[in-house]
């Protein structure tokens, strides 16, 4: 029997490793491109590595987007069915400090991989995913924004995925390079890194119930997104390049909520009442009611939630929600995860993680 192979960037971050324990479900050969790093990267994917069972099946090269001699050589000793460009600086608000560093590694890295299949010749055997973004519509044209809505980026990391969309297209033209793009709305988990906010809400809420913190600080609490769960939305990255053709898809759960929504309910889940009192960056969330059998490190009248004026944005996105129809119909595809079964999932996990942390 003949196994497919993918290669997959980025596949020691949140999607890259939910990617590789899916395509290896499915049994695929994953070969994972992994960047040198001075302390350890591969806490997401250790799990996959060390067990026995896939030792023939994943496999790790160290690589860089911005290395396209390396690109190049994987490509080429490995002649992957399919590559799935999940490398990227990914966070936006970071992004405004290192623009250059962004446009280079999101822009350019997806060039690089892009002609490297071309090089290598492989342009009839390698599709090729693109990890396009909701961030693309910025400054939103359309209530709920579809693959026919005009783009606005409002980041340095918006408008390098800009480029990166328009040249896998390019490239989809050119070259009859099977290239698509799936432009996801925001997609969190256990596994989201710890300065996104709904995981910087998570973990940090732990901490507080484990009295290693007193507060959260936030920016923005108004914002508004489009939020589904990072499990559900590798299935789709996978469905993209299983369609008929290559092609643009809009993932998102079509549901919206603010960053105030996902901190009042982290709180509900727990038993735990807030109040909110100021306005701006003098708002802020008290502790009302609790379980102080359950809870004994909380206090009644406790500053939870403030508001600092570091988190926001020189350039904001304040207001997304996603039209999957086109997704829904061709792919049939829907979302599995609601907001309040992965507001539970990542509080538990998290709760977990800092309960440990503090037996050490
Ligand atoms: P993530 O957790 O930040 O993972 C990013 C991955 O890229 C990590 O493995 C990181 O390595 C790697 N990387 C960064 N710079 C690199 C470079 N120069 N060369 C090689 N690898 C590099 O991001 P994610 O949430 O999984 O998102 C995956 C992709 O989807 C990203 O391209 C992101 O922009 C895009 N996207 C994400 C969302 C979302 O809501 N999560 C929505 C739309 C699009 P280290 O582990 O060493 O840092
Ligand atoms: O911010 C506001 C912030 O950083 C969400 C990336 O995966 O999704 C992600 O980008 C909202 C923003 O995600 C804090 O201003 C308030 O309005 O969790 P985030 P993001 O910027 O939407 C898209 C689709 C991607 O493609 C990206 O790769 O929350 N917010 N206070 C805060 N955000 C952060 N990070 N930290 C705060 O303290």
């Amino acid at each position: 029997m003949k196994f497919k192979k993918a290669i997959i960037t980025g596949v020691t971050g949140q999607d890259g490793s939910y990617l590789a324990e899916f395509l290896l479900k499915k049994n695929y050969i994953v070969h994972g491109i992994k960047r040198k790093s001075s302390s350890f990267n591969t806490s997401r994917i250790d799990h996959i590595y060390e067990n026995k069972h896939l030792r023939n099946k994943f496999f790790l090269h160290y690589g860089d987007l911005l290395d396209s001699n390396t690109l190049t050589k994987i490509i080429k000793e490995v002649k992957p069915d399919e590559i799935y460009n999940f490398a990227a600086q990914s966070h936006v608000g970071v992004s405004f400090d290192l623009p250059n560093y962004t446009s280079q590694v999101n822009s350019i890295g997806t060039l690089n991989l892009l002609q490297a299949i071309k090089d290598c010749g492989l342009e009839k055997k390698t599709k090729f995913y693109q990890a396009s973004t909701s961030e693309l519509f910025g400054e939103i044209q359309e209530k709920k924004q579809s693959e026919k809505t005009k783009f606005y980026p409002k980041s340095p990391y918006a408008t390098s995925k800009l480029f990166a969309y328009w040249i896998t297209k390019n490239f989809r033209e050119s070259y009859n390079i099977f290239a698509s793009n799936g432009i996801l709305f925001n997609h969190e988990s256990p596994r989201r890194g710890e300065t996104f906010v709904t995981r910087k809400i998570t973990i940090g809420l732990s901490k507080i119930i484990y009295g290693l913190e007193k507060s959260i600080y936030l920016g923005n609490i108004y914002s508004l997104r489009d939020w589904g769960h990072a499990k559900d939305y590798v299935q789709m990255c996978w469905k993209v390049l299983q369609y008929k053709k290559p092609d643009d898809f809009v993932i998102a759960t079509e549901k919206q909520y603010s960053v105030k929504f996902f901190i009042e309910n982290c709180f509900k889940y727990l038993g735990i009442k807030i109040k909110w009192f100021g306005k701006g960056i003098n708002e802020f969330a008290k502790i009302i009611k609790f379980d102080d059998k359950k809870y004994p490190k909380l206090k009644k009248g406790m500053i939870v939630v403030k508001i600092n004026k570091k988190y926001f944005r020189p350039n904001e996105v304040d207001n997304l929600v996603g039209n999957a129809t086109k997704a829904k119909k061709l792919l049939k595809w829907k979302p599995k995860i609601n907001i309040y079964q992965l507001i539970k999932e990542m509080i538990d996990a998290d709760l977990e993680i800092v309960r440990k942390s503090t037996l050490i």
